[in-house]
Parts: structure tokens; sequence; C-alpha cells
């Protein structure tokens, strides 16, 4: 085991080509930020670097929608994300941008690097031009119609329609979307890096070396591409939106962006150096650093010194560049430290759908902060509550509701509140003296000190979730003391034990406002203040923290309720975002859309295991109380089935009697709102988000077997 110095700590790059949602929040930003925060306070040295993604065909395809140039639209995103990621308390050293001179040059320099090494080989390939505009054309650029589904507006990359992936050359009368003339086909060449002759090393250093320490998903992701046997991957484009080739015979190309973004937390890292080095800021954050002095050349002890630990944050759909082509970009490069882990978490749906911005179906920071003002820490609490750490999840606004109400403004809020108010009442805001220690006094010590270790190593094994689980046993250990003890009705009777029980409260309060500054650094700083106190003075090896005779602040609330009303509001909102949906009033353009990577293999035996049949619908039903419910009866051949589906989004009961699908026969039967469910239908995820039903392509025998 290595022994580390300091932590590098990196959250995927964000696409300055639109606002970002709390999905993008969940994933990456906020479990990065509470893990650094948290080092940070137990005065490790480390660093969190981020930017703005500027490159790739999403930008100049967003500045064509949006009927500007590419430099309006990351000039605008980028501002709108560094103001979003602020306001939410995101703790960034540095928050960068791809587009900084800085960046192009590091990115450059590190393509001669492997370059002059001889370790890209060129290949070149037929590529459709636009000869009116003079340039090659990014899939994204090239429409005409669907050889699948007969759709007119398909793009190169993939038709919206049918939802199928195609390659430019498939579509039938392609267009040229810059020009609308037909593009012609013409020689280019590109640059490529092997990925198969780092397999052998990905095999030992990955498969081998971190199978133990990486979460299933990013561990099982990586080795299904692994072993699935690794090919070339172009690491240049036809572009003129990028990083500049820099090398001869490369007019009108640039870096794939998917090369020079993460050798953005290169530049960041850089970047943030140069700055401090000069005290000129703009894109570093001096005031949340621990690094307070350094100079330029520091950023390589940062990323060559083999003490640094290297944490990526970022969703489950960056793992294959995070694990297998950055980390090979980097060992190829030599003297570069790797990636000590990749914590990659699943997705975040919305109320039951998968979140996405073009289709509205999200919850964008902006609106969130203009509907919640001073409510920054309750989304930050509620996306680590339900963060997708294992499985995709959900966000609906009625928990979102409950956990603010129930949780924060009910336990956490409310203990707070209640040693604030009776500390005032009986002594004056100071702080009694303990003054016999009994069991019930230690037994409140002792799981206190429980849940800081928990938290502990919880946050370090990137287990936000159960860390803030933890945190809030803080609290409701706070709010047993107290109802078990009494002092309220002490007070008449026993000082003295009045006295001690107020004293260990006021210290729990202490206690939380440390520990929760990962979480919520607002409300801590509210607490500190409520308190008196501060976290220069917090020690860590005590739980005695103010001692008797402290006078403690004002008493305030550190949380509010959350009127129906207002989610109600919310949830209109996206009721009538399904309505348009539904109505396809709002463009449907599925440009995030990727099919999911590959699962790990199976054998066949387990696969034989699966009975899938052909059945017919019979009927169908609303399930009461169940929005997202119906109720099937599907006849099997040799059985007729109550089937329950989530599907009720997507389908209207009265359109299915007399279709055919595909059912899981022998899945465990299961009670679903007091129904008994016998198998299920299998569905396709469209890239939009709707459900698409698995039906064989001709009538078919009930009870076929599918195989
Ligand atoms: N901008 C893609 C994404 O947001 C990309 C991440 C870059 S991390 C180096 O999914
Ligand atoms: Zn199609």
């Amino acid at each position: 085991m290595t022994q580390f110095k300091r932590t590098l700590v990196t959250a995927a790059l964000p696409y300055a080509n639109g606002p970002k949602h709390i999905g993008h929040l969940a994933g990456a930003y906020i479990p990065a930020d509470i893990y650094t925060r948290y080092l940070r306070s137990c005065g490790e040295e480390v660093m969190y670097v981020c930017g703005s993604d500027e490159h790739g065909t999403a930008i100049p395809i967003q500045a064509q929608k949006e009927n500007t140039c590419a430099k309006d639209i990351i000039d605008r995103y980028h501002n709108l994300l560094k103001s979003n990621f602020e306001k939410l308390g995101i703790a960034f050293d540095i928050y960068h941008r791809t587009s900084d001179s800085i960046h192009h040059e590091t990115a450059q320099e590190f393509f001669l690097k492997l370059y002059h090494q001889g370790l890209f080989t060129e290949e070149e390939s037929e590529q459709y031009f636009d000869e009116e505009k003079q340039t090659f054309l990014a899939d994204r650029y090239i429409k005409g119609t669907c050889p699948n589904c007969g759709f007119d507006g398909a793009y190169g990359d993939q038709c919206e329609k049918c939802g199928k992936s195609l390659s430019p050359n498939e579509l039938i009368n392609p267009i040229s979307t810059l020009s609308l003339k037909t593009p012609v086909l013409r020689t280019t060449k590109h640059w490529y890096l092997p990925l198969q002759n780092y397999e052998p090393w990905l095999k030992e250093w990955l498969l081998e070396g971190h199978k133990e320490d990486w979460k299933p998903n990013t561990y099982g992701q990586s080795k299904s591409w692994i072993e699935g046997g690794l090919s070339p991957r172009a690491m240049t484009r036809d572009l003129d939106w990028g990083v500049k080739v820099p090398i001869n015979g490369a007019d009108g190309k640039v870096l794939y962006v998917w090369f020079d973004a993460p050798i953005g937390y290169i530049s960041a890292t850089k970047a943030f150096f140069r700055e401090l080095e000069s005290g000129d800021f703009h894109y570093a954050y001096p005031q949340h650093s621990v690094i307070k002095s350094g100079s330029r050349a520091d950023w390589t002890k940062w990323w060559q010194d083999k003490e640094t630990r290297l944490i990526h944050f970022i969703g489950k759909d960056n793992i294959v560049f995070h694990c297998i082509i950055f980390p090979a970009m980097l060992h190829a490069a030599g003297d570069f430290v790797l990636p000590d882990n990749v914590p990659a978490n699943e997705f975040l749906n919305l109320e039951g759908d998968k979140m996405s911005t073009s289709r509205k179906w999200s919850v964008e920071m902006e609106d969130y902060f203009k509907s919640f003002e001073g409510k920054e820490d309750v989304m930050r609490y509620v996306l680590t509550a339900i963060a997708p750490e294992t499985k995709d999840s959900d966000f609906s606004w009625k928990d979102f509701q409950t956990r603010n109400n129930s949780e924060l403004v009910a336990i956490l809020g409310n203990f707070v509140n209640r040693v604030a108010v009776l500390t005032q009442k009986y002594y004056n805001g100071s702080v009694p003296a303990a003054v016999h220690t009994t069991d019930a006094d230690n037994e409140l010590m002792n799981e206190v000190q429980r849940c800081t270790l928990s938290i502990d190593e919880n946050i370090r094994s990137f287990k936000f979730r159960e860390a803030l689980f933890e945190l809030m046993n803080i609290a409701r250990a706070g709010n047993k003391y107290l109802a078990d003890n009494e002092p309220w009705k002490t007070i008449k009777t026993d000082e003295e034990r009045t006295a001690t029980v107020m004293h260990y409260a006021i210290q729990v309060c202490a206690q939380l406002a440390w520990w929760m500054e990962p979480f919520m650094p607002f409300t801590s700083a509210k607490l500190y203040q409520l308190l008196n106190f501060s976290a220069e003075k917090f020690e860590r090896t005590s739980f005695e923290q103010l001692s008797h005779g402290h006078v403690l602040g004002e008493p305030v609330h550190l949380f509010s309720n959350i009127e129906d009303a207002i989610i109600e509001e919310q949830i209109n909102k996206l009721n009538e975002t399904k309505i348009a949906i539904q109505a396809n009033k709002v463009e449907e353009k599925p440009d995030e859309w990727k099919a999911e990577e590959q699962k790990p293999s199976v054998s066949f035996d387990e696969f034989s295991k699966m009975d899938i049949r052909v059945g017919t619908i019979l009927s169908a039903e609303k399930v009461k109380k169940a929005d997202k419910l119906l109720k099937l009866e599907v006849d099997l051949g040799f059985e007729v089935r109550t089937v329950v589906s989530g599907i009720a989004l997507h389908f209207k009961p009265e359109d299915l009697p007399g279709k055919q699908v595909c059912v899981l026969a022998n899945l465990e039967p299961r009670m679903i709102k007091g129904i008994e469910s016998k198998g299920m239908i299998l569905m396709a995820d469209h890239s939009d988000g709707s459900l698409r039903m698995i039906s064989p392509a001709e009538l078919t025998a009930v009870g076929a077997s599918v195989k």
C-alpha cells in the first residue's frame, strides 16, 4: 500500500452547452465536495479541481440551435455553471475552463509527447465533406433518411425517431446541416491510440490492482470493456472547434474532446498554481483552498509525485473514459500518477423517469435556487441521502419535502433549537457546568463517538449516504437524551442534573456543527454562529468543546418547513412538462443519449435459467393509487397470468389488449400494491426516456419460448 501525502480530487468537467440539473449534482459535484471538505477539515493536503468542458461537437451544435457562435455559448454557460456551483457551496480550489490557453498548450504538449514516441497509429478513412463550407462533417452535422424506420430527419450518428445508432454512410440521401447540400465522401487521416496494446497493462493495473477497492459498478464496467477487447480509438477529429492538432498536415483537425477534456484536470491544476504564484485570481478560489502558497511548478507534485492520490468523481456514463482511456494516456505519457479510485455514481431519476435537459424533465440548479432561496443545504442533504451510489435512484418532490420537514426540521433543527432556547431561558445563554456524569451521559457520549467514527470511515470509503445517516444519528441521540432526561422537568427539582444535561446537550450541538460541515456548509456556519464557536477551535479528539461559562449566540432556526403549496407548484410544473412531452411539443433531441455500457458477461447456463415467453395481453387497467402501475392479464398459452407493470406513464390501458409481448415468466412472484404479480413484461428504454414494448416481429404462438 502506497502511503499518500496528498489527495487530488476531480469532478467531471461539465459541458458548457446548457444548464445542469440535480442529476449532475448527485452524480459528481456534491459527493466530491463532501469528500474534499472533509479532508480539508481533517487538515489534509487536498485539492478539488474542475472546470467547464468547452469542446466537442456539443458546443457548436448548441450554438447553431441558439443561432449564435460557439464562443458565445461557452461564455454564457461557463458563467452560469460557475455561479450555480458557488451558490450551492461547491468549494472548488479552482473552476477552470478548457478554452483557456494554458489548457490548449497542455493538451497539445501531451499529444506531442505521445506522437513523438510513435504511440499513435495513423489511419485513413472516408468521411463526408461539405464542399460549400469546405469542411468535414461531424456525424451530428449530417441528416438524412433512417435506413431502419424511414424517418427523414435522422442524424449521422443516430435516428431520433427509432433510436437506432447509425453511422453517416448508412443514411439515405444525406445532407449537410451547414449548407443543406449533399456532402461528398473524401479521404481523411486521423491519429489513433491503439488501446489494444494497453490491454495487458490494464489487466494488471485495473483488473488485478483495483479488484477490492473500486466500487462494483466501476470495476464491473471496466472489466467488461477490457474483456470485450479494446480497439484503436481516433484521438483527432475534423472540426474547427477545439484544440488544434499540433503537427504538420493536420490542418482543420482538432483533438478528440475525450482526449483533451481529462487533460483539463491537469491544466486546471497548472492554472491554480499559476494564479497562486501571481496572486492574480481569476479561476482559483484561494478562500477555499488549504494550499496557501506555491509556485507554478508545483502542479507536478500533484500529477507526477507517486505520493499523490488521484480520485475522479464521475457519473457512470463516463467510466470508460476515466478508467480506461485516460489512464492509458497517462500511462503512455509516463511519469504521471494514475487514478487511485473512481467513485462513479449511477443515475438519478426524477419522479420515476430518466432525467433529461432536452425533454425538460429535470430540476435545473437555476430553477431550484429561484424557488427555494436559502435552501441550498436542503438540496445538498436530499441529494446525498438518496445518492445513486450503488444503483439508480429516484428524486421526488414529495420525498424532498418529507426529508426536509421530518428529518432536517423535526430531528436536527428541533434538537438544536430546544438546546438553544432552554440554554437561553435557564442560563441566559451561558454554558452550565456538568456536575455528576451519569450512565445516561456516558451512553450519549459513546453513541456520538460511534457515529463520528462511522462518518469518518464512510466518507473515506465514498459511502456518503451512510455517512449522512450517521450524522443524523447524532441528532437522534441528542433528541433521545433530552426526551429521556427531561431537563424541562428537572429544572424544578434538580438544578445540578439539569445543568449537567444541558451541558452535554450543548456539546452535541458543537459536534454537529463540525461534522455537518462537509454535507451542509451553510447550516454548519449558522450553527457555529448560534454557538458562538468556530471550526478552528474544534478539538477532534474531545467530546467537550464548549466549557462552562462560554456564552452562546442568539438562537436561530436552522431549517424551516416546506409547505404543500410550494411542492405542488413543482409537481404541477412537471405535470405540464409531461403533457407537453406526450403531445410532442417539447422538441426531442436525445443528443445526450448513449447506449448503456454492457454489463459483465454471464454464462449460457445463467442465461438459460430465464424463462422468457411470448404472451398476448388480454386486458389492462390502472392500479388504484399508483399512477405508474398497470395491472395486466397476459395469456401465456399454458396459463393466464396477472402481471403488474410500471408502464402506466407510457401506455394507455386501452391500447394494450391484443398486443404480443415478451414476458419473463419465471420471475419470483411479488406483491405489488396488494396484487400478486407473476412475471415481468420486457421493455426497452428508448433514447427519449420512453419505453418500447418488445414484441415478436410476426404474430407468434402464445407460450413460445424466447431464446
Ligand atoms: N464533459 C461529459 C459529461 O459531462 C464530459 C465530461 C468530461 S470529464 C473529463 O458527461
Ligand atoms: Zn429511424
